[in-house]
């Protein structure tokens, strides 16, 4: 029953976008094209047109329905060296005369949902990355296999965004005028992995709460062993209420307003130890190891080689798509035959599932499914996950041929994200400013927003719907850069909030009168 709630929490986030506004704020469907004469929906049709290495499986008429218009539903393969690469191509019937690419999350291993892309009239692609996987959290595929591993990373996508596009172009006798990516999470490191790799791909790539690789699942390795070796380190959900309360009661004014949200989670020291039980109390409060797990929750490591593993902001740690999801757990982890805890298989939180499967399938040059990571080590184990690094990890920040290329990069985060630390994207940003030549020319191809009180891509207390596709497509097709976008809270469908979203280093600050909830109170400011 658990195991089945957690992978609907999984699916539930990773099929999520931020892009999920856009019926709240509505949109135009600019008619330029149809298909191309002659060009028909089918296999024979699409094959004769496709690319190199490419091969159709399917290609069918999809009527239209509730949640997308008519198109025509392309399915193939391209190979690459020692494997090939699953896609799919919807091309609606009226075509804005655009193209996207929609990332994929977790180890990927499934398709993305094309729906709302189709909705705006978008010719919309999406890859597997080259395996098929039981679930998102699935790294068996991996075993033993570069090939798959390295299409994981970054080269599937980039296959198959020349195929699709390839496609595209030939179904409707048109180049696509302008082509987007969007992904959130490890759709994100797709993104990132495009913009630093293959720059000639888009011109607008949007990363959300990107992961950035391996040396991730290593930081959540550090956690793991940390709490699993004392029992008193190991923190309930009702425990994270406490310390959330703690939290907002001690930094949520910091930005200005008393509204329930961090705004800037840098504006407040949170000093967890006062939390500590007096003796005899047990209720509302922590136990010692609890406030030691806190602290290294919050707290930043270091690799021998000087690389900083962050630790996450302070803030909103309670709630369904909080800490409780993606680290500590919702039951207790339990002792193993060598006296050291471990999570139940049904139990894990899905930051524990990720490090499992890289560390058993993905790791090292050859994989042992039954290594115990939790006697992961860094002097000694770090030199031996170099390849995979390389090959998982989007760490270059030298976008030159990108900036050069005229392509755009709207990188977000949220702030409360338990899943990958928003302090990794903020350091990635301002060294991608800094090889850049400074904010002036970096504000030119790259910006990015920090979303307060949301959770991993989307939940969380604060407004955690907004539209990064209509604001990239008004920087690329308009040349309006993003300043500001407004993201919208929804409690059971309905919007109770709306708040503006700031270009960093702006946040947005009260204008001192009218409703907290309504975003035209609110302006965009200097930190
Ligand atoms: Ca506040």
């Amino acid at each position: 029953m658990r195991a089945r709630q957690i992978r609907r929490d999984i699916r539930g986030i990773f099929s999520l976008g931020a892009i999920g506004a856009v019926g709240i704020l509505g949109c135009t469907l600019p008619v330029v094209g149809d298909a191309a004469p002659g060009m028909q929906c089918t296999v024979a049709a699409l094959q004769a047109k496709a690319p190199k290495d490419t091969t159709i499986a399917g290609a069918d008429v999809v009527a239209a329905a509730d949640k997308a218009p008519e198109h025509c539903l392309v399915k193939g393969t391209v190979a690459t060296p020692g494997n090939t690469v699953d896609f799919q191509l919807a091309l609606p019937k009226e075509w804005n005369g655009k193209f996207l690419f929609q990332g994929v999350g977790g180890f990927a291993g499934q398709m993305a949902r094309l729906d709302t892309s189709l909705t705006r009239g978008y010719a919309a692609a999406t890859t597997d990355t080259g395996h098929q996987g039981s679930s998102a959290t699935d790294g068996s595929w991996a075993l033993d296999n570069r090939p798959k591993e390295i299409d994981y990373g970054h080269r599937g996508t980039h296959v198959t965004t020349v195929a699709a596009k390839n496609l595209t172009a030939a179904y409707y006798g048109n180049v696509p005028r302008y082509a987007y990516f969007n992904g959130c999470s490890n759709g994100g490191r797709q993104a990132l992995m495009e913009a630093q790799r293959y720059p000639q791909d888009f011109n607008g790539i949007i990363a959300g709460d990107p992961s950035f690789g391996a040396l991730g699942y290593v930081r959540r390795a550090i956690t793991y062993e940390f709490m699993f070796a004392s029992p008193d380190r190991v923190l309930a959900p009702a425990k994270l209420e406490v310390l959330s309360k703690a939290v907002l009661a001690a930094c949520d004014k910091n930005d200005g307003v008393a509204d329930g949200l961090i705004g800037d989670p840098r504006l407040c020291k949170f000093d967890p130890a006062p939390l500590q039980c007096k003796p005899g109390a047990e209720e509302d409060c922590l136990t010692a190891g609890q406030v030691q797990m806190v602290k290294q929750i919050y707290g930043d490591a270091r690799t021998p080689q000087g690389d900083t593993l962050y630790g996450f902001p302070i803030g909103h740690e309670a709630g369904a798509t909080g800490w409780s999801l993606w680290i500590t757990g919702k039951a207790a982890p339990v002792p193993q035959a060598d006296g050291i805890l471990n999570f139940a298989a049904a139990d894990a939180p899905i930051g524990y599932r990720f490090v499992d499967g890289f560390m058993r399938y993905m790791a090292f040059e050859k994989d042992d499914p039954a290594y115990d990571w939790r006697h992961f080590e860094m002097t000694h184990d770090l030199p031996k996950i170099k390849t995979i690094t390389t090959i998982l990890s989007p760490t270059n920040a030298d976008l030159q041929p990108l900036q050069q290329g005229g392509s755009k990069l709207l990188l977000y985060h949220g702030w409360s994200d338990p899943a990958i630390s928003a302090y990794g994207t903020i350091d990635y940003y301002n060294k991608v400013v800094k090889a850049a030549g400074g904010k002036q020319k970096a504000d030119d191809f790259v910006r990015l927003f920090l979303v307060p009180g949301m959770h991993h891509c989307t939940g969380g207390p604060g407004p955690n719907a907004f539209d990064t596709l209509t604001a990239m497509e008004q920087w690329v097709e308009k040349g309006n850069a993003p300043q500001v976008m407004i993201a919208s809270h929804l409690t059971d469908g309905k919007v109770d909030r709306t708040r503006p979203l700031c270009a960093e280093p702006q946040v947005a600050r009260y204008v001192g009168s009218g409703s907290i909830d309504q975003a035209e109170n609110f302006r965009c400011a200097g930190p």
